[in-house]
């Protein structure tokens, strides 16, 4: 196979820890892999002219970092606008949440269309190029524009909501199309790729090809489930090292009279953390037996700070957490301990090894890696339990975990009890049948089987196998508002 080209919004050094699914799963790909790794650069310009940005290319151990700046103008339309204001909250099923009138699609076609003019002069014939997220839907029907002809995967991060829900996007027909430019388009889950496939058919009249394939504006699609994973050696590895060791010792010591709960999330309103939070208190309300002894930890790591959104979500969970604090707390006892910043990656491991609960409760989330790392992290002879959202793509794989609804909030309480009552013995074998499944679902299997599926799959035009003729430019989105 070609050259690995990775192309998401953000590109990160793989050398360097990450905080955020996507940086982590991709950083562990390309420092394996090594190739070319091309986004955002993350900086703004102000005073830049729409639609243009400068290239960089700089070298990270095996892997070429090549990045662009946004003017502000893009930046605002496109991130913030579009990506986070309408395809984020729409595809996490959030329609209340969602900013239709909004400026953001033509910064969004903008921003595409730029990426593809930089990266066009960068692609060799037999690069294998794989595109990440929503923010980059239409990439590969520029790229197409331009004559590229090699093969284009796309995977979505996050979930792809039911047929009815994206149909509220006013450009939903031509999100459809856009992903029928790619080769192979894959998801987190089999609930996300029945949505999509749904969808394709009602939408676009889609005719399924075989058993992964699907036909639609003349091309052929293989859309599958490819549940992402971690790195579970690496993850072992870190929570062995100096750091995450100590980070355990001084929780654990901390905590001596303590039974901890951990959730920890980028602090972002799918991941239903004021929901928890009000589970949790109704644990200490409905079970005063966790009272001077349950401690929730909730690290909150700071998301999409000029997203409007995201500022409320931020003061609702320090009234949240500071009512429960008022109202339960006592001089040697604060039930929730509430931090909102980036603890160091190296210190994670530790951290939730010394939890005896991993609450990972998103309202909804295409994978959740979180819950992933908290199984790896735990003593095997001691292993604490995980209570998970069945609305997280992992519930789909992570079925030995206590699977509850996080708008249930009684529910969730009772769930959380249950995980701190469980027997020693049966929490051994949860873990174990855990453990083996995100060991069976590693990253190394999600990059390998992508780019399986890329490689095998034929040029998805119905033309000749490789030899993709120069479209058209993609039709423009419908005008909105
Ligand atoms: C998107 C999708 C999908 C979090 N806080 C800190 C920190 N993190 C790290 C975690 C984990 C990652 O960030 C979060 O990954 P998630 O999967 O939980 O969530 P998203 O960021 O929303 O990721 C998601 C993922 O993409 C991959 O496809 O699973 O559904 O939404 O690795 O450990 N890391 C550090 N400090 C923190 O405070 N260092």
């Amino acid at each position: 196979m070609g050259r690995l080209v990775v192309v998401s919004n953000r590109v990160a050094d793989p050398r360097k820890p990450a905080a955020g699914g996507l940086a982590v799963a991709l950083g562990e790909v390309l420092r394996n892999t090594g190739g070319l790794w091309f986004g955002w650069s993350g900086a703004i310009a102000d005073g830049g002219t729409p639609g243009e940005g400068e290239l960089r290319l700089q070298q990270a151990g095996v892997v070429t970092l090549a990045t662009v700046d946004l003017c502000r103008a893009d930046h605002d339309a496109y991130y913030g606008g579009y990506s986070n204001g309408v395809l984020w909250p729409v595809f996490h099923y959030r329609l209340d949440l969602a900013d239709f009138d909004g400026p953001g699609i033509d910064g969004y076609r903008r921003v595409n269309r730029l990426f593809a003019r930089r990266l066009v002069p960068l692609l060799r014939p037999d690069d294998v190029v794989w595109v990440h997220d929503y923010h980059l839907i239409p990439l590969a029907a520029e790229l197409r524009a331009a004559g590229c002809g090699q093969r284009i995967g796309f995977f979505l991060h996050i979930p792809m909501p039911p047929s009815q829900v994206f149909a509220a996007i006013p450009q939903h027909e031509w999100l459809t199309r856009a992903l029928f430019a790619y080769d192979v388009v894959g998801f987190q889950s089999c609930t996300d790729l029945g949505h999509f496939v749904e969808h394709a058919r009602r939408s676009a009249g889609a005719k399924p090809a075989d058993e992964h394939r699907l036909q639609a504006f003349g091309r052929r699609l293989h859309a599958q489930a490819f549940p992402i994973g971690i790195d579970v050696d690496e993850f072992e590895r870190l929570g062995r090292a100096r750091e995450a060791r100590e980070a355990y010792v001084t929780t654990r010591d901390e905590y001596a009279r303590r039974r901890l709960l951990i959730g920890v999330d980028r602090l972002d309103y799918s991941k239903g953390i004021p929901q928890r939070i009000r589970a949790f208190r109704e644990l200490l309300a409905r079970h005063p037996g966790n009272r001077h002894s349950a401690t929730l930890i909730q690290i909150a790591s700071p998301s999409r700070e000029g997203v409007e959104a995201y500022a409320e979500i931020r003061a609702e969970l320090e009234r949240l957490c500071g009512a429960v604090n008022g109202d339960f707390g006592d001089l040697d006892w604060m039930p929730v301990r509430y931090i909102h910043r980036t603890v160091a990656r190296r210190r994670l491991p530790g951290l939730y090894r010394a939890a005896r609960v991993g609450v990972i409760t998103p309202l909804r989330d295409g994978m959740n890696l979180v819950a992933k790392e908290y199984v790896a992290s735990q003593d095997a002879a001691d292993p604490g339990v995980l209570v998970l959202s069945r609305f997280t793509g992992a519930a789909e794989q992570l079925t030995e975990a206590l699977l509850v609804n996080p708008y249930d909030i009684h529910g969730t309480a009772e769930a959380l009890q249950q995980a701190l009552d469980m027997p020693l013995t049966e929490r051994q074998a949860r873990h174990d049948a855990l453990l083996h499944c995100i060991r069976e679902h590693d990253v190394h299997r999600w990059c390998a089987d992508f780019l399986a599926a890329l490689d095998a799959s034929f040029a998805g035009s119905l033309g000749h196998h490789g030899r993709v003729r120069r479209q058209r430019r993609s039709e423009p989105p419908p005008a909105t508002g």
